[in-house]
């Protein structure tokens, strides 16, 4: 371990950086300075990249002295930290937020104005890191982002993916991946630390052995091993000083180059050793809820959980720390089963290198972790078979087995016996093929288990877990997601954040319950016409941005109805398909007058996990329809669809703020909770939405009349599928899905090619697993409810102000507050 180049004692030491000065000439200052003397070069000759990475390092500076800070604070203190151990983290450009949070905005607008340049067109530079696939990586960033805010000592463990989540291209109207580099350029975010870089181990065999005291012994002999190289990254609290640290773990091997042999001019074998290890941390693992076992998804859990508790055993507890006392000092929060493997780790730590006893080892382990399930989908559970587990981690499948064992001798205990039961609840199962089931380890470990959503800790507890509540029903608990409103609504719609400052004053930005007292400004004229205006300015902005990125020309004046999320069959875009051609129909019929009709322009964005075929035609499907509109001259101005490539947030940070209504039309009992769902609620557009996942608790609380619900309830869907659901009998019930669905088989939606529509047309008649075809009438009369108030312009201004009035709880540091209370046992600062 290196340690400071001075005594810790040094006056110097304890003495933190002076940032630079809080001014525009200070900011001008050392903007240059980075230019020159880290770029190295002059004004004159920078690109913008230079400029980008210039301004990105100056604004790194102002946050130092805060990091160093609460660094030192946090030390002296001795606070327990939450670990959060987390696969993915779906950041969004770091800039706007380092911007804002440490209130240099202004100063770095002048100060670029000030060197000729224009900070928007630097920040549009930045290219976000994607570490991370969808909802469950962008909730781990907005909890960071939370815990900063509220002066909580969080640790956020993470992969530092060379390549992020692939960047979506259309060739033909179907999805194809390129590889984001997003470190090409350069990345002034991260401080890479490689002299605090831990070894990791893999493979081998364990032994037996008579420690010195007589008593008998374990130890693992790993067969390979490679280094894992910690970058930190700054998380910073809104405007309050406080900088906490994301540690994201890259590989490295151990051995990367062999002299030898590369001298003997075997170029390719002489970087073996590098290019096996750094492929661990290479890319982040394409799929989302479909987990397939794959080895090196196996060894990058393995390899972050393993470096992060190496590195907080040694780095951050002080050297003589007593380990029985570790849960004083540590919450390890498990982000979904992706880093279950860190139980096995802990208890190998213990035991095998700390001579606990196993159950001393394992009472200190149980309080250490909690786990959180962000799924209701039974494939979506991981499961590692115990072939690959074993030759990977032998040690740690030993570990679980005598886990499992003492925990199913509790269970027939308890249970009488009840041997069907304990095979149930085993956390390994033997069909089809042996394997360790994550969830049920972390379940068995965990202090407590909870949920995303009130709906989702419910089915949790009665239909996916339903035995384990029943021996510990206190373990589980819920907290509703929630979404930073620094990135989501200041950053995201700074004209309506500074609408909302005007009428109800400063604060409401780190205490969003506050927005209710908008309430009263939805039956001012005056205000809703300023709402609507800021509506229609971040519809321009929309319209400029996708006319510059992709080539898409919004129609002005248009509902703008939107759907951006991962592509699931369970989310249901097919549904929203069938809708966009029922419309189509409508306007080419001679039963309406187009006129009278809302003209509307339906926005899809999402990505497809690259393996997922079905997903993929659905995007296919979706593009020639979209083709097939947009070339249809009969339904100019009535009707568009666009669908821009590459959905991620920075995109959605225009999008959402631009949107009239939010798509939430998943299956009910299928979405664990959404935060797409709660984005658009508070930036003001009304939901469409089933009874599902968040929308439940958004639909409480801005009421019903200011949303559109329609579908089946969850009790419902159980007792068709348990009866037994045809697809063909809805379809052959109902004119208008018949219609449409004829229509979109006939190929008249897709240019004449019926081929396009075939594999979703079939999927759907024969299976439709996720029940679109049951939901079409009613989804259908609630968009015609949706035109209905649309057409009353100020109904709708109304209720879009109430969703933001009354959307407050929907805070990420609110679920912050409620893990801490509920989950953690830590209070926050703030
Ligand atoms: C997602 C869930 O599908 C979504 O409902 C939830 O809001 C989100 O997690 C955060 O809790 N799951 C994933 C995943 O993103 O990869 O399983």
């Amino acid at each position: 371990v290196t340690g400071p180049q001075f005594e810790p004692t040094h006056e110097r030491a304890l003495t933190p950086a002076v940032g630079p000065a809080r001014d525009v000439d200070g900011f001008v200052r050392q903007f240059l300075r980075e230019l020159n003397y880290t770029q190295g070069v002059p004004l004159s000759r920078s690109t913008l990249n230079d400029q980008y990475l210039a301004l990105a390092r100056t604004v790194r500076h102002y946050l130092m002295q805060g990091w160093i800070r609460t660094g030192k604070r946090r030390r002296d203190a001795g606070d327990k930290v939450i670990g959060y151990l987390s696969a993915e983290y779906l950041l969004g450009r770091q800039l706007d937020n380092a911007l804002l949070a440490a209130g240099l905005e202004d100063i770095a607008r002048e100060a670029m104005k000030e060197c000729g340049l224009d900070v928007d067109l630097l920040r549009s530079q930045e290219i976000e890191p994607g570490l991370g696939n969808g909802g469950l990586g962008r909730l781990a960033a907005c909890f960071v982002d939370s815990l900063a805010t509220m002066d909580v000592s969080c640790i956020g463990y993470g992969i530092r993916y060379e390549y992020g989540i692939f960047k979506q291209t259309f060739e033909d109207g179907r999805q194809v991946e390129v590889p984001d580099s997003w470190l090409a350029l350069g990345s002034p975010w991260e401080f890479p630390q490689p002299d605090r870089a831990v070894q990791i181990d893999f493979g081998g065999h364990t032994e037996r052995y008579t420690g010195d005291d007589g008593r008998e012994r374990t130890r693992w002999v790993p067969a390979w091993d490679v280094q894992a190289v910690p970058y930190h990254l700054l998380v910073p609290g809104y405007r309050n000083g406080v900088v906490n640290t994301l540690r994201l773990w890259s590989a490295k091997a151990t051995n990367a180059f062999d002299l030898q042999l590369f001298n003997q001019g075997d170029y390719a074998e002489a970087v073996r050793a590098q290019t096996f290890a750094e492929n661990i941390t290479k890319v982040l693992y394409p799929e989302d809820s479909t987990p397939q076992g794959r080895e090196l998804r196996l060894q990058q859990q393995y390899f972050f959980v393993a470096a992060s508790i190496k590195d907080f055993i040694r780095h951050t507890l002080p050297a003589d720390f007593d380990l029985h006392r570790l849960p004083e000092r540590i919450a390890f929060q498990l982000n979904d089963t992706h880093p279950v493997i860190a139980i096995p780790e802990l208890m190998r730590i213990l035991v095998d290198e700390h001579d606990f006893e196993w159950d001393e080892a394992w009472d200190v382990t149980k309080q250490c972790f909690d786990y959180t399930c962000h799924t209701l989908l039974p494939e979506a559970l991981e499961v590692w078979p115990v072939d690959l587990l074993g030759r990977l981690l032998p040690r740690h499948l030993e570990i679980v087995y005598r886990l499992n064992e003492d925990f199913l001798a509790r269970v027939r205990e308890q249970f009488d016996g009840d041997e069907v039961r304990a095979r149930r609840m085993s956390m390994v199962q033997e069909n089809p093929v042996r394997a360790i089931r994550m969830a049920h380890l972390a379940t068995v470990a965990a202090t407590k288990v909870n949920g995303v959503a009130e709906l989702h800790s419910q089915l949790l507890r009665d239909k996916v877990l339903p035995d384990f509540s029943e021996m510990w029903p206190d373990k589980f608990t819920n907290v509703t997601n929630g979404v930073t409103p620094r990135r989501f609504v200041r950053i995201a719609n700074p004209g309506m954040s500074e609408l909302v400052t005007e009428a109800i004053g400063e604060g409401w930005l780190t205490d969003l319950e506050r927005l209710r007292e908008l309430e009263p400004f939805a039956d001012d004229a005056a205000f809703r016409e300023r709402f609507r205006a800021v509506k229609a300015g971040n519809k321009e902005r929309l319209r400029q941005l996708l006319h510059h990125r992709d080539g898409i020309d919004l129609p002005e004046g248009h509902l703008l109805d939107v759907m951006v999320k991962r592509l699931h069959e369970y989310k249901r875009q097919s549904l929203k398909l069938l809708h966009v051609v029922s419309l189509y129909q409508r306007l080419l019929s001679d039963e309406v007058d187009p006129e009278s009709t809302t003209p509307r322009t339906v926005v899809f964005g999402a990505k497809a996990a690259p393996g997922y075929f079905m997903a993929k035609e659905t995007i296919a499907l979706i593009n020639a329809v979209a083709a097939t509109i947009d070339a249809d001259e009969r339904v100019a101005g009535r009707l568009a669809i666009a669908f821009p490539a590459n959905y991620n947030v920075t995109l959605a940070e225009t999008l959402i703020p631009a949107a009239d209504l939010s798509e939430q039309i998943s299956l009910a009992g299928k979405e664990a909770s959404g935060t797409g769902n709660m984005k658009f609620a508070l930036n003001g557009a009304l939901t469409i939405g089933t009874d599902d996942g968040a929308n439940v608790e958004i639909r409480q609380l801005v009421g019903d009349d200011n949303f559109f619900l329609f579908g089946m309830t969850e009790p419902r869907v159980a007792e068709l599928q348990a009866k037994g659901y045809v697809p063909g009998d809805v379809y052959a019930s109902s004119p208008r899905l018949k219609s449409a669905i004829d229509f979109l088989a006939s190929g008249e939606a897709t240019g004449g090619d019926p081929s396009r529509a075939a594999a979703v047309v079939d999927d759907l008649l024969s299976s439709d697993r996720f029940m679109a075809l049951a939901d079409f009438d009613a989804y259908v009369e609630a968009q015609e409810k949706v035109e209905a108030t649309y057409a009353d312009t100020e109904a709708w201004t109304r209720s879009a102000i109430l969703n933001v009035a009354r959307s407050g709880f929907f805070s990420s540091d609110r679920s912050m507050r409620d893990y801490l209370d509920r989950i953690w046992n830590v209070s926050a600062r703030s």
